[in-house]
């Protein structure tokens, strides 16, 4: 039955190729996306660890010089109405130091150098053959220092996204406050191209569209310059300052690899965990809750991203994380996927994207955070029922964490690539 299982997931992620990337979706997302990359390429390289290393040079290949990692990078090839926003929204060919191939210009959750170690690993003479650390190093370093410097917009030390689609976690419950100040633009002023894929009730409001339409347009037109503007969104996000922290250990042990001082990364990783556990860390909740950067108050919202620097070595909360794990909120020992969204809220919504259905992304990572704190029994159950939901349910986006039933698109490449990797 594994067998099986395995053979699906690589025929998912060899259907989703596209000459020098992956889709995450043949229709409904069919350009390459910046986190979704990151996961594919840890499964792929059980499949082909060439190609998991190609995932992740094509996407680092479209990185701007100042070293902001877009979250789309467009395939040209593909009908220029196929996604909304695409090439001709972000305008990217006009802003100076963006690539040549188009691209948006926001960001995604830092996955990236966890991803090229895990990569490596799986077949380090072949990435030695090719250079692969060698010339994926400094562009992960350069992406790094982006997201701690410009994206430092508060002083904390941690990074800020400025867009909720930077969250990966796009219409999470979280997001509805520091959104709330945002003024949406009229749903006449753009066509979504999503719905044609998918179930209205599953996908974000057209009133959240409006919104995120609205920051990127402003974002775009301010010449992709960060800084904090009342008008706008900025939030010190637990999940993205977690990969920050959990990818200056890979960088670490990648910088190793290659004979350089791995010490300054170790110290960054330092740096960020204290950052992160004195500035959104709740002691008495005991989940990290994201920040407002523009009024500095906590936004006291239960999502799966608030467990998940658990991924972060040494972390010295974390079986206080475990324990809200286990609580009635995300059902640790039952739900699964892990629910991205507490499940005693009120608003708790088990079909709709970002606001209760589990994910294989944030699962994995839960499933990974789990294991690095000797959690060896809970990562065990956890990696089970996961291979049982998605043997049942098929390669869905997501899916409801109670009934497992699936929802959203199909033949989804990173519930693939994860499957994979927890087979291994
Ligand atoms: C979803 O986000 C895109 C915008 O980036 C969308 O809704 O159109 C999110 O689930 C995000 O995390 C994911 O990377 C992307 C592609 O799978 O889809």
């Amino acid at each position: 039955m594994i067998g099986d299982l395995d053979r699906a997931c690589r025929r998912v992620l060899l259907a989703n190729w596209r000459q020098r990337s992956t889709v995450p979706a043949a229709r409904l997302y069919p350009h390459q996306w910046s986190w979704d990359s990151a996961f594919i390429a840890v499964g792929l390289r059980h499949l082909s660890p060439v190609r998991a290393q190609r995932e992740l040079e094509s996407l680092f290949g479209a990185q701007w010089d100042d070293g902001r990692v877009p979250h789309i990078v467009f395939d040209v090839h593909v009908a220029a109405d196929a996604y909304f926003p695409g090439p001709s929204f972000w305008r990217s060919a006009a802003v100076p130091g963006a690539p040549g191939v188009p691209t948006s210009g926001i960001v995604q959750p830092p996955a990236h150098a966890l991803a090229a170690w895990l990569t490596y690993r799986a077949d380090p003479a072949a990435a030695r053959a090719r250079g692969f650390l060698d010339r994926i190093y400094p562009r992960l370093v350069a992406w790094h220092d982006y997201l701690t410097t410009r994206r430092d917009l508060t002083g904390s030390g941690l990074m800020s996204i400025v867009h909720p689609w930077e969250s990966g976690m796009d219409n999470s419950p979280a997001w509805d406050e520091p959104l709330a100040r945002v003024t949406p633009v009229p749903t006449t002023e753009f066509t979504r191209r999503d719905l044609a894929h998918g179930t209205s009730a599953e996908r974000p409001t057209d009133a959240d569209y409006g919104r995120y339409v609205r920051l990127a347009r402003d974002y775009r037109d301010a010449g992709y310059a960060d800084a904090r503007r009342a008008d706008g969104f900025a939030v010190e996000d637990p999940l993205c300052n977690a990969l920050l922290v959990t990818g200056e250990h890979a960088l670490a042990s990648i910088a190793a690899e290659l004979g350089r001082d791995p010490r300054p990364h170790l110290a960054a990783a330092d740096r960020l965990t204290d950052a992160l556990v004195a500035t959104l860390y709740d002691p008495a909740a005991g989940i990290f809750f994201p920040r407002d950067a523009l009024t500095g108050s906590l936004v006291r919202s239960w999502s799966v991203g608030g467990l998940l620097p658990l991924a972060v070595p040494g972390l010295p909360v974390a079986a206080e994380l475990v324990k809200t794990a286990l609580s009635d909120r995300f059902r640790l020992r039952e739900a699964c996927p892990v629910p991205s969204y507490d499940l005693t809220a009120a608003d708790h919504d088990a079909a709709r994207y970002w606001r209760g259905p589990g994910w294989v992304n944030t699962s994995w990572l839960l499933w990974y955070g789990l294991g690095l704190h000797g959690e060896t029994s809970l990562a065990d159950d956890l990696r089970h029922r996961l291979l049982e939901r998605v043997r049942t349910a098929g390669f869905r986006e997501y899916l409801d964490p109670l009934t497992g039933a699936g929802h959203g698109t199909d033949d989804f490449s990173w519930t693939a690539a994860l499957t994979l990797d927890l087979i291994r």
